[in-house]
């Protein structure tokens, strides 16, 4: 029987457990790559480790979130991230060099590697045959010293591509459709594997969109295959010699078929609040729009950055419009400049920003109230523009482009033929950005540059064996990081420093929560379905853990946020029976009994709701090295005691 593309690198990979679908299995990581927001924790854990030298073949660190220096603070991070990374074997790259994936794809990525990053669109990496995966920054630090990454064994989706794009329709419009087919969750516990006659017609930078936006699925992480496409894109960025031709055996067995026939999508947009809500363009109609935002790991290639100063060419932005575009790294930049292509987008008015994810994270350009913003980036999850009353609709370059010239919603197809957009047979090549550590005999000399920002994280303490605790908030289904732990301009320079940004926990939810949970010293958690999905930030777990939560009890998580809250030492806990979610109300007291022994022996918890007087069961799906861990209080703890 044939292999998937998956499994042929899983395997090589694998270091712990047995290839079988559902069952807990470690694999080797030969790549790491951080960015600030996430980065300033994960080099505090690495530190913490005592590992003096990174282990792995690259692990570079980037600076591209908290690039809005209101304060010393985030100034502060990157010093620090800095100094590490040069001690410790570390490339840095440097703030201007661009967005982690999209340069992480341009200059380092290698087909038949695997790679996990501290931001949950690694799988961006898929583009170029890799498997990249998002994780919490512990998981990244403890592969950062050599350890084992690990994972669910994912069920493989074929995903059968077959036809051509047609002229202005794009690589979103596909991973688009893939979403309204699929939701938010169709992907957890599976790897998107991308094949057929379609595969060959997508460029490197239109394959990376796809697997990047992969995340929205839940997906552990997507794959193209590495072919001639391939080649050419490394070809072109002077590295030829990464690359090797990968792809699944003819016969290779898949979980699922998802059939996909390019030549008959049509451009389309996700409505507010979700990327699954998607709607054909010409279905939500000439709608008037305020902002238009082109950028962010999704969208900010050079071959996106030409069709849309293509469009714009020659015309000005609708009056009633704000455009603003950050192409994705320097040396999109860079060329966009040298050919002319810059010119046009600043002559129709463009707003021009640095490369870096920007608004996409809420640095920055925030709508005006109840603002219609259409935007090329990934998530549209309430608030996370910076206005809560905002509507963000997520559509492709060439909809933004036509879109912020018209002034409402436009069909990018109206503009009838489309000239060739072709990727250059070399793109510029300078990494004076990219900073290599230093030799590790001179490591000592290397001074740790630490400002005041910067706090201790949390230390979670072994597992009681008896919890009684209320339930300090109760929430609905699809609750995503950005609702447990908001990004944003004003939060996000306090990602170093736990104590102050657990006072925003939940803040779009019940800006009560931190003040409460606080107050009642041990509490619970209880949410719906898919509970944690989107960002990979363990700040969604070590803020609870801060506020003295101990279990999370809900319906089903999101793959990356339960990891960080096992990695935390607090429970994730699903409901045995989900009508029991309706009969638990915030407020009430819950008892567990013999908690030790059954996270250590068990499948079950038996949890008692004494304030309305009932039992029922919650499951605890964990693997033997899970377990252990919660009961030590989380992964530090776990590595101290057996290493
Ligand atoms: C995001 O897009 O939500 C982020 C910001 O890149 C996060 C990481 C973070 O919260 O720092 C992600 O996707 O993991
Ligand atoms: Fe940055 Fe946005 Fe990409 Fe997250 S999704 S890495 S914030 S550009």
């Amino acid at each position: 029987m044939g292999l998937t593309l998956t499994e042929k690198i899983l395997s090589q990979h694998l270091v712990s457990g047995k290839m079988i679908k559902g069952s807990e299995i470690g694999i080797k990581i030969d790549q790491t790559l951080t960015q600030d927001a996430t980065g300033t924790m994960a080099y505090l854990e690495f530190e913490a480790m005592g590992v003096p030298r990174v282990k792995t073949e690259k692990s570079v660190a980037y600076i591209d979130h908290n690039t809005l220096q209101s304060g010393f603070e985030n100034a502060d991070d990157h010093r620090f991230i800095g100094s590490i990374c040069k001690k410790h074997g570390v490339y840095f790259s440097r703030p201007g060099n661009g967005i982690c994936h999209q340069v992480h794809l341009e200059r380092f990525g290698k087909p038949g590697k695997t790679l996990i990053g501290s931001d949950s669109h690694t799988p961006t990496g898929g583009g170029i045959g890799m498997i990249a995966i998002g994780a919490g920054g512990m998981d990244v630090a403890v592969a950062m010293g050599g350890g084992t990454y690990y994972i669910t064994c994912p069920k493989v989706v074929k995903i059968n591509l077959t036809g051509k794009l047609s002229p202005w329709v794009s690589a979103k419009d596909v991973i688009l459709e893939v979403l309204k087919r699929l939701s938010v969750k169709g992907g957890v516990g599976k790897v998107m594997e991308y094949t057929g006659e379609g595969v060959k017609t997508l460029s490197v930078p239109e394959r990376a969109t796809i697997t990047n936006m992969g995340a929205e699925l839940g997906a552990t992480t997507s794959i193209f295959p590495s072919d001639e496409v391939t080649r050419e894109f490394l070809k072109a960025q002077k590295r030829e010699e990464d690359f090797v031709p990968l792809s699944a055996d003819s016969d290779a067995v898949y979980d699922e078929v998802v059939e996909i026939n390019l030549s008959e999508l049509v451009p389309l947009a996700a409505c507010p609040h979700s990327p699954d809500n998607v709607k054909s363009v010409d279905e939500i109609g000439k709608m008037k729009i305020d902002q238009v935002l082109i950028g962010s790991c999704t969208n900010s290639s050079l071959l996106d950055m030409l069709k849309v100063a293509h469009i714009l060419k020659g015309k000005t932005v609708h009056p009633d419009v704000s455009l603003a575009i950050a192409p994705g790294s320097k040396q999109v930049l860079t060329m966009l400049a040298q050919n002319g292509a810059l010119s046009d987008m600043i002559a129709a008015g463009a707003r021009i920003l640095e490369s870096a994810c920007g608004p996409c994270i809420g640095m920055g350009q925030s709508p005006n109230s109840g603002g219609i913003s259409l935007r090329t980036f990934n998530r549209n999850f309430e608030g996370r523009s910076g206005t809560k009353d905002a509507k963000i609709y997520l559509v492709s370059p060439e909809t933004a482009a036509i879109s912020a010239l018209n002034g409402y919603l436009t069909n990018p197809c109206d503009m009838g033929d489309m000239p060739e957009f072709i990727l250059p047979d070399e793109f510029l090549i300078n990494d004076n950005m990219v900073e290599a550590p230093i030799d590790a005999d001179k490591m000592d000399s290397v001074e740790i540059l630490r400002g005041p920002n910067i706090k201790p994280f949390p230390v979670s303490k072994p597992m009681e064996n008896e919890i009684t605790a209320g339930v300090s908030l109760k929430v609905g289904d699809n609750i995503t990081t950005d609702h447990i732990m908001p990004a944003g301009a004003k939060i996000l320079p306090l990602r170093s420093n736990i104590p102050k940004i657990s006072e925003h926990c939940f803040e779009v939810v019940d800006e009560t929560f931190p003040k409460r949970a606080l107050e009642m010293g041990k509490s619970i958690i209880v949410g719906g379905v898919n509970y944690g999905q989107g960002s990979s930030r363990e700040h969604a777990a070590l803020a609870p853990l801060y506020l003295g939560v101990k279990m999370v009890l809900t319906k089903s998580f999101a793959r990356i946020h339960m990891a960080n809250l096992i990695n935390a030492g607090i429970i994730p806990a699903t409901f045995k029976n989900e009508a029991d979610y309706d009969r638990i109300s915030a407020g009430d007291m819950l008892e567990i009994k013999g908690v030790c022994d059954r996270v250590k022996n068990a499948d079950t918890l038996v949890i008692k709701n004494v304030t309305k007087g009932f039992e029922f069961e919650a499951q605890i799906n964990l693997s033997e090295r899970q377990r252990d861990m919660l009961i030590a209080g989380g992964l530090l703890n776990y590595t101290k005691n057996n290493g």
